[in-house]
């Protein structure tokens, strides 16, 4: 397994709109695998392939709580297939734009299809906050991030944040 680099908003590949995954295979299975590697060490409780910069439809997520065992999903060509009208707001975060928080409404609950690792179609019901993880991973795919939910101001004041954060990375 190999831990992968996340790129760090703003960057294009995290606005882009990505590929459905054709067919499972090996290949695949090995970046479902790096992508939980990653996840687990980051620490996060999500991640979409797009943020490690492969632009396929494919996310990976454990919002199980600490206590209870690790319940590590793999959600590929996931769709919303219903969202409930009750919507509920979380304090988000991103990987890709650390150290920045910001409420974001979002549906309470979701119903999401996509195909599994083995190669069936799997249905199920999400509420809490595996429904805000959810659509936060499916929002990426879609190059989607929370903060284009904030007001302008804002979403630009953490845009300037994280140009400036990556400058000094790049600096060393
Ligand atoms: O996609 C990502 O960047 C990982 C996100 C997923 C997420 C964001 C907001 C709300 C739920 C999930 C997070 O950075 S994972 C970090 C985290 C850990 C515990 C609770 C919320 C977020
Ligand atoms: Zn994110």
């Amino acid at each position: 397994m190999t831990l992968r680099p996340i790129l760090i908003h703003p960057d294009p590949r995290l606005k882009t709109v990505a590929e459905p995954v054709p067919e499972i295979t090996d290949e695949i299975r090995r970046l479902a695998d790096d992508m939980l590697e990653t996840m687990y060490d980051a620490p996060g409780i999500g991640l979409a392939a797009p943020q490690i910069g492969r632009l396929s439809r494919l996310l990976v997520m454990d919002a199980a709580k600490e206590e209870e065992t690790a319940q590590p999903m793999v959600l590929i060509n996931p769709q919303v297939t219903w969202a409930s009208d009750m919507r509920s707001v979380y304090e988000e975060g991103c990987l890709s734009i650390p150290e920045q928080f910001a409420d974001v409404e979002r549906p309470a609950e979701v119903e999401v299809r996509w195909l599994g690792l083995d190669g069936k179609t799997h249905s199920q019901r999400f509420d809490g906050l595996w429904a805000t993880c959810v659509q936060h991973e499916i929002d990426h795919l879609d190059g989607k991030l929370f903060i284009d939910y904030l007001k302008p101001m804002k979403r630009q004041m953490i845009t300037r944040r994280m140009v400036k954060l990556k400058r000094e990375r790049a600096r060393g």
